[in-house]
């Protein structure tokens, strides 16, 4: 199995979160990645590529022209106006109030986001389409006949909507990616999302669609973030209609409950019989996990990756989330590892 890893993703670093009340240091942070990097390419999986360009008609496929011009114009707006990095969003809307689009870098900013969780500094813009060509370059490994592909996309995209980000995501790099799959000739794609948070900007971009199934393993929003989304009844609307599925799963719960969850998934994937998976790889389920209440520990992951193996389809790995840096590489590691062995 081949990493596809970019290094323009350091780009994107010194940004900031709230967190508790406090403007702290982003958890997304730069060593996420490096210590993936290490950690699979230790263990010889496969060679690392650097990603090739595919300009922003790809994201256009599944995001909105207004959107991606704000992500593109966004730091020269906020350095025209004379401001310091880093920049954050501090202002939503709430529904009754009006969808259009600000003339103000601030209003823009609120617009376009549904947090204060992306915060964007110099290179934010670089790295961000970095990331995304990091998953189209996996997309194309599969395309070109492989097994599987490790899209190690940084910064995330899981949380990403059609016109919004929000939670460390700014472009959805697996809904990218399954739509180029989708365009490069494929029927059907799956989408597993195993990252603790739901995936509440793959689950709206699919949401009324019948050649995406989205399954989900989560954090209950009534108790997790994104809070607003991610609950079991929602199935999906339309001709989407039984291609969402969620697995809302309360804090504290550990492998004997998730591995439960991620066999129903499978099944689920398996009946659908896609084409591709995609599998949304957060590993912020780890028991140590510094913002997350799940209990995973490092050797499950390596069942995981069997498990997802067993559904014997060509298998694109995408990064999604994951903070306890230490062990994140491990963790990682693991699951590619468990999937290789099958
Ligand atoms: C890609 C990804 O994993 N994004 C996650 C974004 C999570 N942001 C909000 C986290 C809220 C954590 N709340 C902790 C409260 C501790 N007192
Ligand atoms: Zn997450």
């Amino acid at each position: 199995m081949q990493t596809v890893y970019s290094p323009r993703h350091h780009g994107h670093s010194g940004h900031v979160e709230l967190y508790n009340g406090q403007v702290v240091p982003a958890f997304e942070k730069p060593e996420r990645a490096e210590m993936i990097r290490a950690a699979v390419e230790a263990r010889g999986f496969g060679a690392t590529l650097a990603p090739t360009e595919h300009g922003l008609a790809p994201l256009l496929r599944v995001h909105d022209a207004a959107y991606v011009t704000f992500l593109s114009q966004l730091t020269e707006l906020w350095v025209a106006d004379g401001r310091p990095f880093p920049i954050l969003p501090s202002f939503w809307r709430a529904p009754g109030m009006r969808y259009i689009e600000p003339e103000t870098v601030d209003g823009k900013l609120g617009h376009f986001s549904f947090d204060a969780g992306c915060c964007f500094v110099a290179g934010t813009w670089d790295a961000i389409r970095s990331s995304a060509d990091v998953a189209l370059t996996g997309v194309d490994l599969i395309a070109a006949g492989a097994a599987s592909a490790f899209a190690l996309c940084r910064p995330p995209g899981h949380h990403a909507h059609a016109n919004a980000m929000g939670g460390y995501c700014f472009i959805n790099n697996a809904a990218v990616a399954a739509q180029a799959l989708l365009d490069g000739g494929s029927g059907r794609v799956a989408i597993l999302d195993v990252d603790y948070h739901h995936g509440n900007g793959t689950q709206s971009i699919f949401y009324d669609r019948a050649d995406v199934l989205v399954c989900n393993i989560h954090g209950d929003p009534r108790q997790e973030y994104p809070y607003f989304l991610g609950h079991a009844d929602e199935t999906g609307t339309g001709a989407g209609e039984g291609f969402n599925v969620n697995y809302p799963l309360r804090w504290g719960s550990g492998f004997d409950v998730w591995s439960q969850a991620l066999d129903e998934a499978c099944g689920r994937v398996a009946a659908y019989a896609p084409d591709v998976v995609v599998v949304s790889l957060g590993v912020d389920t780890f028991k140590d996990d510094p913002i997350s209440q799940f209990r995973l520990d490092s050797p499950d992951y390596l069942a995981i990756g069997a498990r997802i193996a067993r559904l014997n389809r060509p298998t694109l790995f995408v990064q999604e989330g994951g903070y306890a840096v230490e062990a994140i590489g491990v963790n990682v590691a693991n699951t590619l590892e468990g999937f290789l062995q099958r």
